[in-house]
């Protein structure tokens, strides 16, 4: 890579990228896109949520549009409300380099978990342009809709469309106001009646690249800016039903109650010490629904979604097993039939080692030496994974913490990753 200022930047150049001066025209621009869309949340929610399938979900992909096409990229919502921005290249057959992520969050989530990864591709392509040059591969830009696990009980409802993995019977799963699938992608300008066109086209992506905060501690002990990842968790998620039966608080005898809130405690329980089977895996009962969910009832019904991950599929497999067992034993004891349905089961994923190492050297290009590491977070990136290569780049979680309001990013963190994915995108498309 040339040394030296490029025209007009006014800027330090080291490596090529215009080094940030902080607030300085392109260093700030990620940043300053992030905080913007950060505006853009569910009123009386906690933290910076902003749910898939919610008003202002809908209202703040007008924002993601407005930076996709100033940053000259052409901007299309394709039938899985995924919004997709492309930049042409000189090469039109050579198939194209993906770069996305979401921007959707989790209830009471944080500000950089997805939109790092869509803002630093958006401004990755900007650079390219500023540079005067058109890329040889064609760029696609992507904001895949609900990463995030909806209502419905499924995460990745863009990616897996861009997979052709989105089926009619997941689009006719309903959420709790009897409203389905289709009709909620309806809502967001999808159109779930074409939804087979959302499918990429046999070879039309050559790779795919991710960038993503961390959501853990890992860089933050080593000190280091850049991680480049070499496996995504697998994930299953199981909805468990709990009918027991509904009796006065108050004059319903404790022997001989069939309580399914009890029962669900004692599930949840089990589902912790599967996670602690062997150091291989994790195990989370994040949800709870109630009926009736009433101080003076003992409770009727209780439905919980258990998930568990691990980059070992025979541990995963091997803890199905074992969760169907807990759930037709334990809440029997109680009087209380149990009910499970599997939600998901997405097995782990490996990362493209060829793609990887382009990682690797643009972070070395840069003035970085990347951790390389595995990712206990779920991403898009494994659903493309069924399409073409993929590969993803960590930037720091402070404190490790994300799903909440504490997440956070520094803005030159946020710039290295942005640097580091440019490099990546020249060496690919341009
Ligand atoms: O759950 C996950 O790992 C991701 O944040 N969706
Ligand atoms: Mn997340
Ligand atoms: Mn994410």
């Amino acid at each position: 890579m040339g040394q030296g200022r490029p025209p007009g930047t006014g800027v330090v150049v080291r490596n090529w990228y215009p080094l940030p001066v902080a607030g300085s025209e392109a260093g700030g621009r990620v940043f300053a896109d992030l905080m913007r869309l950060a505006e853009m949340v569910e009123a009386g929610q906690p933290g910076w949520t902003r749910r898939v399938f919610s008003p202002e979900y809908l209202r703040s992909r007008e924002l993601i549009w407005e930076l996709m096409g100033s940053a000259g990229l052409e901007v299309r919502r394709d039938p899985a409300g995924n919004l997709i921005g492309t930049l042409p290249g000189t090469a039109p057959d050579q198939a194209a380099l993906i770069l996305g992520s979401h921007t959707d969050t989790v209830a009471g989530g944080g500000r950089f978990d997805g939109p790092c990864g869509v803002m630093a591709a958006i401004e990755a392509v900007r650079r390219i342009r500023e540079r005067g040059g058109r890329p040889r591969r064609t760029i696609w830009v992507v904001d895949f809709l609900g990463e995030e696990p909806n209502d419905f009980g499924i995460s990745c409802v863009g990616s897996r469309a861009a997979a052709g993995h989105l089926s009619p019977e997941h689009l006719r799963l309903v959420d709790g106001g009897g409203r389905t699938l289709a009709e909620a992608l309806a809502q967001m300008g999808g159109d779930p009646d074409r939804i087979a066109e959302a499918r990429w086209p046999k070879g039309a992506a050559s790779a795919y690249l991710e960038l993503h905060v961390e959501q853990g501690t890992r860089l933050e002990e080593a000190g280091r800016g850049l991680a480049v990842v070499t496996a995504i968790a697998g994930i299953h998620r199981a909805e468990i039903r709990l009918e027991g039966r509904a009796d006065h608080a108050g004059t319903a005898p404790m022997a001989g109650r069939s309580d399914a809130l009890l029962a669900a405690a004692e599930v949840s329980l089990e589902v912790e010490q599967l996670g602690l089977r062997g150091g291989l895996g994790v195990a989370t009962v994040g949800r709870l629904e109630l009926v009736p969910n009433s101080p003076n009832v003992v409770a009727e019904r209780a439905t919980l979604i258990a998930e568990y991950r691990s980059g070992d599929p025979s541990w995963l497999s091997a803890t199905d097993e074992l969760l169907q067992e807990v759930v037709s034993q334990v809440p029997s004891r109680r009087g209380v039939r149990g009910q499970l349905s599997w939600l998901s089961r997405e097995d782990p994923t490996l990362c493209a080692e060829e793609l990887s190492s382009v990682l690797l050297a643009s972070a070395r290009e840069i003035g970085e030496e990347p951790l390389q590491l595995a990712s206990w977070a779920g991403h898009d990136a494994v659903q493309v994974a069924a399409i073409c290569p993929v590969a993803m780049l960590f930037v720091p979680s402070r404190g490790g913490r994300s799903h909440c309001p504490e997440e956070w990013t520094d803005p030159q963190q946020v710039e290295v990753g942005t640097r580091a994915l440019a490099a990546a995108v020249t060496r690919l498309a341009v």
